[in-house]
């Protein structure tokens, strides 16, 4: 495809550009809501569906990050914004004349989803191109009226979802539209030149979409609204009232804005560290981008897949994943396996996953995390322990028994307690390569003491947003790595003399721990680490622009119990010094 670089950009920019900027830095941000339950039966598909499948497919799919030859780097839908290849509407229109998805199989991709342990699939019907993947009558700009394969895949997937006992969802973008005049960081004018505002393009194209998604396909699961930008309340509510009139059902997601959604949506490739109150859900992706993007080859291993569910599952929430399918409609076989091979692993342990809930340590463990259901704990070990022994801290509740599963199979183990700890007898080698599952059956419903217990054997690393903080700073910050694609760090900052961090932590096992700190910042620094009565360490070490860990030094713990231990930022600039986490090594 030709672009006109310069007046191309130009074009561009002044439509969509800084604005579109500005949109990818306030897409989510804290503004989202926190989920009312109020209709039982919509928050029972989070409750028993934690687990689902987000597909990002449509004409910029086509070309996969790649123009006229150049490679972008972000993620693919994105692709029209100036910060990416600047492409201009009509020009980005004439993609809809080659876009011939003839490997599109929604059976498969049901299917898939179905193998890989997810109940239910959200796909984009629009998003911010504004192009239709779908048979719209109120707008031309669609896959039925503009491409040569001239089909509407959502009603195969949806006959393809029921058939697999699937739920279904749609993505709409409804504040941004980047090619219908008026549409949010869209055209200003209409074909005719004449002036466009954003009620034309709400009441010409939104609205009447809105109203299609959720008449012609059945009974719907979800309307996942995104990115509402500064979207007036007016026009949220008519949407939600929409598809509550024919989708009573449904859920309405967080991104709807003015808290007119269901439930909160976290921020983009983000799984909290701590446990979240009401209904939420994480959103994340196979790869870094949501869109095919045909250089991004970095996808998520069956482990990190597990790694992330089990992670949200135990902080109380639901999981969606995201894949991209190329342009011609198939699914990059990499992701797909990654998903095959994390779904064998839940199809033989869905007790851990389904209908579960969180973790009563509201955090993970140094080997993994916790899944509870009625009396019993599941506990998921990714890193599972050498040495024959497993150390869980802090649980009060009496222990029936505890087995060691293995599929179907399981295994009695012997439970000892040691200082308010329970110790589990395990073999030395793992029984599962992805995660080892102990089922612990407990007297009554789980009590615990949520301190971090300092594991006797293993790395604990805790991170800074736990520590209680005074004279320093604890915010979240957020960074894109490639264009869209999210980090989040809760860290420590701007510390003054006398700032501190302060962890609590309960050590089974005293003697000497080696500590790490691990953090960013301008140049050397100077740390100082004190057990709070006890021993205080301090060491110079450089810093780097990116996290890193670097030591600190060996301190003592005289003997089992609870202790505060501070960090400090002594020498250096403390103003930029960033610390993500403390890390206890026990030496050996
Ligand atoms: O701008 C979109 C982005 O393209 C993608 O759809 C993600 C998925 O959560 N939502 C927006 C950014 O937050």
């Amino acid at each position: 495809m030709r672009i006109y670089l310069i007046v191309g950009l130009l074009v561009a920019m002044t439509l969509h550009g800084g604005a579109a900027e500005q949109g990818m830095d306030k897409m989510w941000g804290e503004s989202t809501v926190k989920l009312r339950a109020e209709n039982a039966e919509r928050g029972q598909l989070f409750e028993e569906g934690n687990y689902a499948m987000f597909i990002h497919w449509g004409l910029y799919s086509q070309l996969g990050n790649k123009v006229d030859g150049k490679t972008y780097y972000g993620i693919g839908e994105w692709i029209m914004n100036p910060r990416m290849a600047g492409i201009p509407p009509a020009e980005y229109k004439k993609l809809a004349g080659t876009f011939n998805p003839q490997e599109f199989d929604a059976k498969a991709i049901a299917k898939l989803a179905k193998d890989a342990g997810m109940k239910y699939i959200i796909i984009t019907s629009k998003h911010h191109d504004g192009f239709a993947m779908y048979d719209s009558k109120a707008c031309d700009f669609n896959i039925t009226k503009t491409t040569p394969w001239a089909k509407d895949p959502m009603h195969e997937l949806a006959d393809a979802c029921r058939a697999e006992g699937l739920g279904l969802g749609f993505y709409y973008s409804h504040n941004q539209d980047w090619t219908f005049p008026g549409g949010g960081n869209g055209p200003k004018v209409d074909e005719d030149g004449n002036p466009a505002t954003f009620d034309d393009y709400f009441v010409k194209k939104c609205l009447p979409q809105v109203e299609e998604i959720t008449s012609n396909y059945g009974p719907i699961e979800l309307v996942w609204f995104d990115t509402p930008g500064k979207m007036p309340k007016k026009y949220v509510q008519q949407l939600v009232d929409v598809v509550r009139k024919n989708q009573p059902n449904a859920l309405v997601s967080g991104r709807a804005g003015h808290g007119l959604g269901d439930y909160q949506s976290l921020g983009d490739m983000e799984v909290p560290h701590r446990n979240v109150k009401g209904l939420w859900e994480a959103v994340d992706t196979t790869n870094d981008s949501w869109a095919y993007a045909w250089y991004d080859e970095y996808w998520k291993t069956p482990e990190e897949i597990l790694r992330r569910l089990i992670a949200c599952i135990a902080r109380g929430g639901t999981y969606m994943l995201n894949i991209g399918p190329r342009g011609d409609g198939s699914v990059p076989e990499r992701a797909a396996r990654s998903l095959r091979e994390s779904g064998e692993w839940i199809h033989r342990y869905p007790q851990v996953v389904y209908c579960t809930d969180a973790s009563p340590w509201e955090h993970a463990l140094p080997w993994g995390d916790v899944t509870v259901k009625d009396h019993k704990l599941y506990l998921s070990v990714f890193d599972w322990p050498a040495s024959g022994k497993l150390y869980l801290p802090g649980l009060k509740t009496s222990v029936k028994s505890a087995q060691l599963l293995n599929g179907n199979e399981a295994e009695i183990i012997k439970v000892e307690k040691s200082n308010g700890w329970t110790v589990f007898e395990v073999p030395r080698v793992a029984p599962e390569k992805l995660v080892s599952v102990i089922e612990v059956d407990l007297e009554d419903s789980p009590q615990v003491d949520p301190t971090f217990g300092i594991d006797p054997e293993m790395e604990t690393e805790i991170l800074a947003e736990f520590a209680t903080v005074q004279g320093a700073k604890s915010t979240t910050k957020r960074w894109m790595e490639k264009f869209g694609e999210w980090k989040a760090v809760k860290h420590v900052h701007n510390w003054t003399p006398d700032g501190k961090a302060v962890f609590e932590v309960d050590v089974l096992e005293s003697g000497d721990y080696n500590i790490s700190l691990t953090y960013s910042g301008e140049g050397r620094l100077v740390w100082g680490v004190d057990v709070v009565g006890g021993e205080h360490i301090q060491n110079e070490q450089n810093s780097s622009h990116n996290y890193q860990e670097f030591p600190i030094g060996w301190i003592n713990f005289p003997k089992p119990g609870k202790y505060k231990v501070a960090v400090t930022c002594l020498e250096g600039d403390g103003k930029t010094s960033s610390l993500k986490s403390i890390g206890f090594k026990p030496v050996f």
